[in-house]
C-alpha cells in the first residue's frame, strides 16, 4: 500500500479519548505519516459526521478520501501499513486470540468512559448506583481476567509485543485517568508490570492523557 506524504492520511480524534489513544498509539509504533486533528463529532461545524456518520472519534481519513471506523476496524487497517512486526498475527487461531484481548479492553474502556461521563452530568440525570455496580463489575471482572490470562508471562500473547498490549495498556491508562479511586495495581501485580513497561514506549509516553484535558 502507498502512502502519499504530500496527503498524509488524517486521524480525527480528541486527548481524552481512550479509543483515539489506542490508533495513535498504532499509529506510532507502525511509524506511519500522519496528520493527527483535535475534533470531537459534536462539536460545532466538526467534521467528523462527514466522514463518519456515526460522529464518533477515532475516525480515519485516508489519503484518497475514503473513511475508516471504529477503532479496532482502524488499527487493523494501520498493521497493514508501515514498518516493524505485525501487531495482529495472522495465523487465524492467533489472530482471534489478539482480537479478543481487544474486545476485553475495549469494553473496560466503555465502562469507564460510561462511569466518568455520567459522573459529569447532573445529579438528577445520573444513572443510579446499581447501574454504576454494573459498569464497574465489567472492569473488575475485566480486569480480573486479563491478570490470569497475563499470569507471568511478559507479554499479553505470543510471547511478543502485539495489539494485546497496545489494548491493555490503553484501557488501563484511561482507567488511571478517568478513574483514580480504582486502585487495580495492588490486586493485580501482572498487569501493574505490564503497565510500567508499556508507560516506557515512546508510543505510550508521547500519547498518555493528560490531567487537565
Ligand atoms: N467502539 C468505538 C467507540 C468510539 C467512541 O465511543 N468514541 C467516543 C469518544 S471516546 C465518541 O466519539 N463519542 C461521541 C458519541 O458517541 O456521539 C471505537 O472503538 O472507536
Amino acid at each position: 500500500m502507498t502512502i502519499h506524504r504530500e496527503n498524509p492520511m488524517k486521524l480525527f480524534g480528541t486527548p481524552g479519548s481512550p479509543f483515539a489513544r489506542k490508533a495513535r498509539i498504532v499509529l506510532e509504533e507502525k511509524r506511519i505519516p500522519h496528520e493527527y486533528i483535535v475534533e470531537r463529532g459534536s462539536a460545532p461545524g466538526s467534521r467528523v459526521p462527514q466522514f463518519n456518520p456515526l460522529g464518533k472519534i477515532p475516525t480515519l481519513v485516508l489519503d484518497d478520501g475514503r473513511a475508516l471506523y471504529d477503532s479496532p476496524v482502524i488499527v487493523e487497517y494501520l498493521d497493514s501499513l508501515g514498518t516493524g512486526p505485525r501487531l495482529i498475527p495472522e495465523k487465524f487461531d492467533e489472530r482471534i486470540e489478539v482480537k479478543r484481548w481487544e474486545a476485553l479492553a475495549d469494553g473496560i474502556a466503555e465502562a469507564t468512559v460510561a462511569i466518568n461521563h455520567d459522573r459529569r452530568e447532573p445529579k438528577e440525570k445520573q444513572h443510579a448506583p446499581d447501574w454504576h455496580e454494573r459498569q464497574r463489575l465489567k472492569i473488575d471482572r475485566g480486569l480480573a481476567v486479563m491478570e490470569k490470562d497475563l499470569g507471568k508471562e511478559a507479554f499479553c500473547f505470543g510471547g511478543r509485543f502485539t495489539l494485546a498490549d497496545i489494548a491493555t495498556g490503553y484501557a488501563l491508562g484511561y482507567l488511571d485517568f478517568a478513574l483514580p479511586e480504582i486502585e487495580w495495581r495492588k490486586s493485580h501485580p501482572a498487569l501493574a508490570r505490564l503497565a510500567e513497561r508499556l508507560a516506557a514506549r515512546t508510543s505510550f509516553s508521547g500519547t498518555a492523557h493528560a490531567k487537565n484535558q
